[in-house]
């Protein structure tokens, strides 16, 4: 049995996503965002207090993107994943680390300076990291413009969920104004998938 620790449209959504692309069986644990100080006795399970936080028959992993790639390699190689003998291989890892590392991070100190903590007069920080985020992201628009539908090309695999919940984050964040046309047909192809569909609709039940 596979548990998933989760907060609303938080970074966790990776994961989520994940399971229902698959299509697994899961038990969905909602937490109040930060579950660090709302949810004390999550320290208990997540010394990290962080989500998300997975836990199966092999143990307990708390990287979004790294859940993401570990639930497809074990359940969904073929279709979702990339193998390694496959050219795209490394294609597919830079792009699985891309959405977390180098498009989810910048958005954070966003998220942090005008949302969670604006009292603290930081919000130049926030306007940097956003345009930070923009200039990033000018790569995912280079990469569809040879006309794919995804990331690795005509198949959906899990790095276009790994960089498809940054550009989930980026709405939320009002940052969608950055995306560029490729990217903004991209996100509706995205938000029009039946997994991404189930994953919000479990997440609002
Ligand atoms: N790199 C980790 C980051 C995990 C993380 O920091 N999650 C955030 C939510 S998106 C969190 O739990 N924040 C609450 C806190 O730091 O107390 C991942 O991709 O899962």
């Amino acid at each position: 049995m596979i548990t998933l620790y989760h907060c609303h449209d938080a970074r966790s959504f990776r994961a989520l996503w994940a399971l229902h692309e698959i299509g697994l069986d899961y038990e969905l644990r909602l937490l109040p965002f930060p579950p660090r100080f709302l949810d004390r006795a999550y320290l208990d399970i997540n010394p990290l207090g962080t989500i998300p936080f997975l836990i199966d028959d092999h143990g307990t992993m708390s990287e979004s993107a790294a859940i993401a790639e570990y639930l497809i390699a074990r359940h969904a190689p073929e279709r979702l994943g990339v193998a390694v003998s496959d050219p795209g291989y490394g294609q597919y890892l830079n792009w699985l680390h891309f959405g977390e590392a180098t498009l989810t991070f910048p958005q954070t100190l966003v998220l942090r300076y005008t949302r969670l903590e604006p009292d603290r007069g930081l919000n130049a920080v926030a306007e940097d990291y956003a345009r930070w985020f923009h200039v990033r992201l000018r790569h995912v628009e280079r990469a569809l413009a040879d006309g794919r539908p995804w990331l690795l090309g005509e198949r959906f695999t899990g790095a276009d969920i790994s960089v498809g919940y940054a550009l989930l984050l980026a709405r939320n964040l009002k940052l969608e104004h950055g995306f560029e046309p490729l990217t903004q047909d991209y996100w509706i192809r995205l938000a029009e998938r039946p997994g991404y569909l189930a994953a919000r609709a479990a997440q609002n039940a």
